[in-house]
């Protein structure tokens, strides 16, 4: 059975009644379920394809993570097997997603492997995965094969002149291409990526990075494109200013003005509130990570990492 959602507020959505009942046990998608249902993040995915200026690439991917803290990195075996071990151990664990510590489909052979070694010893649990969008059009049918119903792309802006100042390049296709021209292609694919998806029955997150003085006073447009592309909700976040990256010095987003977004948008657009900025290797449910418990490196939460207690660092891939 379809359903078309296009009234009350919500975007013009075609996905099938058990697509909408597993999104009831979606800790990010609905509000009610994250009292009580876990996600488990993978990280699978190290490299990135493109530059945003809020990240510092020795840390997450700040598309879906807060800046700060860094994950190990695992292979597609050993993130079956860590998979096994935290189902048995964590309640209601209901979402396996990958949100880098890159892009997910920057590294889509390692993803891939990891979604079917997992799908070969559980058929209840829901994938979910973040990226940038830059590769969509190149892998959104997979990702439709694969079974994949939830899929998060950041899109910050509408514009490749807005774009040239959130990215510093784009590598796509082995090329890099800088300013307008990178962000032309990237906001391109995103859109297209989002469409193809919706259409096939995929409910999509699109998070906004809310910079202000950059891409602020348009993020009520960015919505209601996400609405006509077909997305399911949007979910504005923060700035928190990444040490080493290009917009370090930058005021992080002024909560007050985040809600008052948030308000403006949720007229046209169903609005995520709860999102947590978790690590890409977060554990449990989004309020109380426990990701620490089941780390499988055995390392011990790095000092270094300027004393939040949690961060480890890893070698990222560029
Ligand atoms: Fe992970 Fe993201 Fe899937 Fe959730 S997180 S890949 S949609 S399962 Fe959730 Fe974390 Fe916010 Fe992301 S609280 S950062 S929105
Ligand atoms: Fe960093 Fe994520 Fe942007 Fe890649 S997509 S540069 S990992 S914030």
């Amino acid at each position: 059975m379809i359903y078309d959602c296009a009234s009350n507020n919500n975007s013009i959505l075609q996905a099938d009644a058990s697509t909408l009942a597993m999104t009831d046990r979606h800790p990010c998608y609905s509000y009610e379920a994250h009292h009580k249902y876990a996600r488990m993040h993978l990280p699978v995915a190290p490299r990135c394809n493109i530059s945003c200026n809020y990240c510092n690439r020795k840390y997450d991917c700040v598309n879906e993570s807060r800046p700060g803290v860094t994950s190990e990195v695992l292979t597609p075996e050993a993130a079956r097997d860590k998979f096994l071990l935290v189902r048995d151990k964590i309640e209601h664990l209901s979402v396996v997603g990958i949100a880098g510590p890159g892009d997910a489909l920057a590294n889509w052979d390692n993803v891939r492997r990891s979604i079917e070694l997992i799908k070969e010893v559980d058929r209840e649990v829901i994938f979910c995965l973040s990226t940038n969008g830059l590769m969509l059009p190149q892998y959104a049918l997979e990702i439709v094969e694969l079974g994949v119903k939830h899929v998060t792309v950041t899109v910050n802006c509408l514009e490749p002149v807005t774009g040239a100042k959130i990215y510093r390049y784009v590598n796509y296709r082995g090329k890099v291409y800088r300013g307008k021209a990178g962000a032309e292609i990237l906001l391109k694919n995103q859109q297209k990526g989002i469409k193809y998806l919706a259409k096939h029955g995929v409910l999509v997150k699109v998070n906004i990075v809310m910079v202000k003085g950059i891409n602020d006073k348009r993020i009520p447009e960015v919505v209601r494109l996400a609405k006509n592309l077909g997305a399911f909700i949007t979910n504005i976040m923060p700035l928190v200013p990444a040490p080493g990256s290009v917009f370090e010095n930058f005021a992080p987003t002024d909560p007050a003005e985040l809600d008052r977004m948030r308000e403006i948008c949720g007229q046209d657009m169903r609005q995520m509130r709860h999102c947590k900025q978790c690590r890409a290797d977060a554990i449990g449910l989004l309020h109380e990570d426990r990701s620490l418990e089941f780390n499988t490196a055995g390392k011990k939460p790095d000092a270094a990492c300027g004393g939040c207690g949690t961060a480890r660092k890893v070698a990222m891939a560029p």
